[in-house]
């Protein structure tokens, strides 16, 4: 498993809520959401493409950072 920081823009608890929702069908992974600053940490098996992928699919704008 590798570590992953990525920027996701939320404002909210409805954004941070939209995030865990698409990471919560994911069956490999554990993840934290620092809303403040917009940052989530995902530690996981697939790359980071595939995890930006997934992470779009909040609609939100998604920037990865790169490994934690
Ligand atoms: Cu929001």
């Amino acid at each position: 498993m590798s570590k992953h920081e990525f920027f996701v823009e939320m404002t909210c608890e409805g954004c941070s809520g939209a995030v865990t929702r698409v990471l919560n069908k994911l069956d490999d992974v554990k993840f934290d959401i620092d809303l403040p600053n917009k940052k989530v940490f995902i530690e996981s098996d697939k790359s980071a493409d595939d995890l930006l992928a997934v992470l779009k699919k909040t609609g939100k704008p998604v920037t990865y950072i790169g490994p934690k």
